[in-house]
């Protein structure tokens, strides 16, 4: 991959945008660091195309394995410096060799983020099915095969060298009077309770909650409200999730972040967009404002608290989708999410601050979309220029025609395991 001519030919546009941007906006002291600090982790299940329960259409070239994976997601971490880990669904993918698969890792500039559990699909040879839920189930050795699944994750996990668990429930009902809601609740925080001693000290817990789908009545963890309550339960280590996908319509997410942030109990993210459900479309794609108020929330909660912007939250993407090259799909959401990480390190807080204190609404709205009409992305394109990586990742990686060496080395009709 020939990244320095790639930069070469666009360094005089690109320069010729920064400065238009120094020229317009006071950049604060430090900020292309905290950019170029701030690395987002890929799902290992997003590398292939994702499908709908009405199809997939494959776009060649998919990962066969875990090494494979990981390739794919050097790839754009060399190609962007800002992928530097792989976020792992256990058992759609078992490092059945986990110092050979650490070592790959290694040499592509990765880290392990998260590891996943999964306990809303059966496997082929487990005794108890979680038709009915898992960590909730009426039968205490369903419960117990599920809290030993995700002590098997995290041993997983240990020998990777990741430091979370990421923790997500299908468990609910589909009809009413299905579920007695008090014993599903007390038997989900009973079976968290174990996975939660079995956790290392220095690991966290992060649940995730999510309103509905699959099921369609109730969600055992269905909002922050539950989750919150029950991280609280299980102990400092144990924190919530936002996946930002799995509201109900309308929901203030930057809200939420901002008081689970305050409350100390703000985990991480799966980053993702939607127009309606779990749509796991691209960051940024539908919602970008959204986005960027989430990020202000983020970063003045941060600062309040005293927080490594880069190293104290986990930050990961859940997306993936089924019409775009799942590579590019994730350039560009990993170029979203940075976009509103830089956009919201340039508000001005003092002054938004001071106009809140005054009721000034109308100028609150002007600093946080003046902020938001302006255009970061040669200050993003710079941090990665500064970190080796290309200034239009997705442009190298089209003029290298990447996909079809991926087709030609791994063939047209492969399959990646995953949703
Ligand atoms: C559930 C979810 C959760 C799963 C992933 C595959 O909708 O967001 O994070 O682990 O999708
Ligand atoms: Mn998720
Ligand atoms: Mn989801």
């Amino acid at each position: 991959m020939n990244i320095s001519n790639h930069n070469d030919a666009l360094l005089a546009g690109h320069n010729r945008r920064l400065d238009f941007l120094k020229s317009e906006v006071n950049l604060p002291a430090g900020i292309l660091q905290k950019l170029k600090d701030f690395q987002i982790a890929i799902p290992s299940w997003a590398l292939g195309t994702g499908g709908t329960r009405f199809g997939r259409f494959s776009g060649g070239g998919e990962p066969r394995n875990l090494e494979e994976k990981i390739a794919d997601v050097g790839l754009l971490h060399a190609l962007n410096q800002s992928s530097g880990a792989i976020s792992l669904h256990i058992p759609w993918d078992i490092p059945t060799d986990p110092a050979a698969i650490r070592t790959l890792a290694a040499q592509h500039g990765l880290a392990f983020d998260a590891v996943n559990s999964n306990t809303f699909q059966d496997q082929a040879d487990q005794a108890h099915s979680y038709k009915f839920g898992s960590l909730q189930h009426v039968s205490a050795a369903t419960r117990k095969q599920a809290i030993n699944h995700n002590i098997e994750v995290i041993k997983h996990g240990v020998e990777l060298g990741s430091k979370a668990l990421t923790v997500w429930l299908s468990d609910g009902s589909c009809f009413p009077g299905q579920l007695n809601f008090r014993h599903a609740y007390e038997r989900t925080v009973d079976s968290l309770r174990e996975i939660y001693a079995a956790l290392p000290s220095d690991w966290s817990l992060y649940l995730e909650y999510k309103a509905y789908e699959p099921n369609f009545y109730s969600t055992t963890v269905g909002d922050w409200g539950a989750s919150y309550s029950m991280v609280n339960k299980l102990g400092p280590q144990a924190k919530t999730l936002v996946d930002l996908g799995h509201h109900l319509p309308n929901a203030n997410i930057e809200q939420i972040v901002s008081i689970l942030l305050m409350e100390g109990k703000l985990g991480g993210f799966h980053f993702n967009d939607s127009k309606y459900g779990d749509d796991d479309l691209t960051a940024g794609s539908i919602k970008p404002y959204q986005l960027f108020l989430i990020f202000n929330e983020l970063v003045d909660g941060m600062d309040a608290k005293g927080m490594n912007h880069a190293k104290d939250l986990g930050w990961m993407i859940d997306a993936s989708h089924n019409v775009k090259d799942p590579l590019e799909d994730l350039l560009q959401s990993v170029e979203a999410i940075q976009i509103a990480y830089a956009q919201a390190l340039l508000v001005d807080r003092k002054a938004l601050e001071a106009a809140r204190e005054a009721n000034d609404v109308v100028r609150c709205q002007e600093i946080l979309q003046a902020v938001f009409r302006t255009d970061v992305r040669a200050l993003v394109a710079q941090a990665r220029l500064e970190l080796g990586g290309a200034l239009d990742p997705i442009a190298l990686f089209r003029q290298e025609k990447m996909r079809e060496q991926l087709i030609a080395a791994r063939g047209a009709k492969t399959v990646a395991t995953g949703l």
